[in-house]
């Protein structure tokens, strides 16, 4: 038993978080380019502070990143030497149309990732291909209001023709939209929206989603069009909502907080808006426009699989007092006092991986890939340059077991996994270099300082032993 064959074992990581190079090759600037490290990022994100453009005040990590931009060849090569299957990476939409909205793509973008699938691909690294990793060029968020505009789809869709017939033969593994459901959490990073005084926040929101998933259709079907090998798959910012007590309300809010986010997937993974869904817009007064032809493309144009981002599991009450302590995460969530919390205060919770995959498993009878996980932890190097992080292998080893289990004792259909940020990179939520996820140090702080230098982890051998044993030897 244990995992398949052919299982993908892999790594991943998000253009702006890593590439750097933000105006090298003709690229665009992006909505994922304006946003700052400190305390305007999370009113930035929300888009309740308006950043479109860079200011003096702030600093902007994503603008060199770890500047994989240049050191793609090193990196790839590292990641072919712990033995990496996959490797999911996403496309910098303004590399491809600087603008957006031009009939012609830029060459010097599409030659970029063209370099590196050809060089993983050297390495017999399949990559996994995420279109939109939370970024939107700048000129659509200015001139349409971005995902809130229809023209949106149309823009999306010639980035997807192009991507497609380009990258035939290249690439077969595809992600429509980067956690979707980050629209209602991070709506300015997660799809470009920012609100102006007196807008309908729901409305645009549900609005935008429903350009998106009508897009993420349109792209599952050009993909099949383009080349039947093609797998595409939609990507959830996922982990099960656990009741904080038997209480039946607390119980009803779990299921009610796990809906909010499986919305997004019913639509893309079975084809329709859910039941529970139209009742809950009619009640917000939110009232979706759809144009001719919608519902038959989202009807038509299913995915492949389900990947899906897990850290941690959530807790849902109805307690006003604990409810409080939510407020200014991504996510809300009261604390679990069974489960210990990272530095961040992300609770860990291998169980709950398997949990989640049992749920959505369940839900879908699809293919499941799990392409984000991971811990963001302070390292501190010895004097050597040496980390030794046993607690991200300890972290990592428990939740492989889980998925194992979930493989081997509930059946579940898992095609592969790919750890967040195999490399450091800058962190979505928070801007920091110093949240480090990475079986690879990248020599860089905060405030942009370091040579950039890359060093192997102690997890860096760990992983690598993984793989060759195909998930049977987890020990340290
Ligand atoms: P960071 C919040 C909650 C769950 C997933 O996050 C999230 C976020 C955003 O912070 O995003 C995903 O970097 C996302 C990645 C991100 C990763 O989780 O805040 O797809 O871009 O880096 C980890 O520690």
């Amino acid at each position: 038993m244990g995992f398949r064959k052919d299982f993908l074992w892999g790594g991943a990581t998000a253009a702006n978080q890593c590439e750097g190079g933000y105006d090298k090759g003709g690229r665009g600037l992006a909505n994922v380019d304006v946003v700052p490290i400190g305390k305007d990022r999370f009113p930035v994100i929300s888009g309740q502070k308006k950043m479109f453009d860079f200011d003096d005040e702030h600093f902007y990590p994503a603008k060199e990143a770890i500047d994989m931009y240049t050191h793609y060849k090193e990196d790839i090569a590292l990641f072919a030497e712990m033995g990496f299957k996959t490797y999911r990476l996403s496309i910098a939409w303004s590399r491809i149309f600087p603008q957006g909205d031009e009939a012609e793509p830029n060459e010097e973008g599409l030659k970029f990732y063209e370099d590196m699938f050809k060089e993983c691909k050297k390495h017999g690294i399949e990559p996994l291909v995420t279109i939109t990793h939370f970024d939107c060029p700048m000129h659509l968020v200015e001139k349409y209001g971005a995902w809130r505009s229809r023209e949106l789809v149309g823009f999306y869709e010639n980035l997807c023709k192009v991507i497609f017939n380009r990258y035939k033969g290249l690439v077969k593994y595809w992600l429509t939209f980067n956690e979707i459901n980050m629209i209602l959490h991070a709506p300015f990073m997660g799809a470009g929206l920012y609100f102006e005084e007196g807008d309908d926040v729901e409305q645009i929101k549900f609005q935008a989603a429903h350009h998106e998933l009508v897009a993420s259709a349109i792209a599952t079907k050009i993909a099949h069009e383009v080349d039947p090998e093609n797998q595409v798959g939609c990507m959830l910012a996922a982990g099960a909502y656990y009741p904080y007590s038997p209480k039946p309300e607390d119980v009803w809010a779990s299921r009610s907080d796990d809906r909010e986010n499986y919305f997004f997937i019913d639509v893309q993974s079975r084809g329709e808006y859910p039941a529970y869904a139209l009742k809950e817009m009619e009640r917000k007064g939110i009232e979706i426009k759809m144009e001719e032809g919608d519902k038959e493309l989202l009807k038509a144009h299913t995915v492949d699989f389900i990947s899906f981002s897990y850290y941690s599991s959530r807790v849902s009450t109805t307690d006003p007092e604990l409810l409080e302590q939510t407020e200014g995460n991504i996510f809300a969530s009261v604390k679990n006092p069974y489960l210990e919390a990272s530095e961040w205060g992300w609770q860990i919770d291998p169980l709950g991986l398997r949990i989640t995959m049992n749920d959505i498993y369940d839900r879908y009878q699809k293919p499941l890939f799990i392409v984000e996980n991971g811990l963001g932890a302070v390292d501190t190097p010895d004097e050597n340059g040496y980390v030794e992080d046993d607690y991200r292998i300890e972290y990592l080893a428990a939740h492989v077991q889980a998925m194992r289990d979930a493989v081997d004792e509930d059946g579940v259909d898992l095609l592969g996994y790919t750890t967040w940020g195999c490399i450091d990179l800058v962190s979505a939520g928070t801007g920091e270099m110093k949240k480090r996820y990475g079986f690879i140090y990248v020599d860089r702080d905060n405030e942009g300082n370091g040579t950039l230098k890359r060093s192997k982890k102690k997890s860096f051998d760990w992983y690598k032993k993984v793989i060759a044993t195909n998930g049977e030897d987890l020990s340290n």
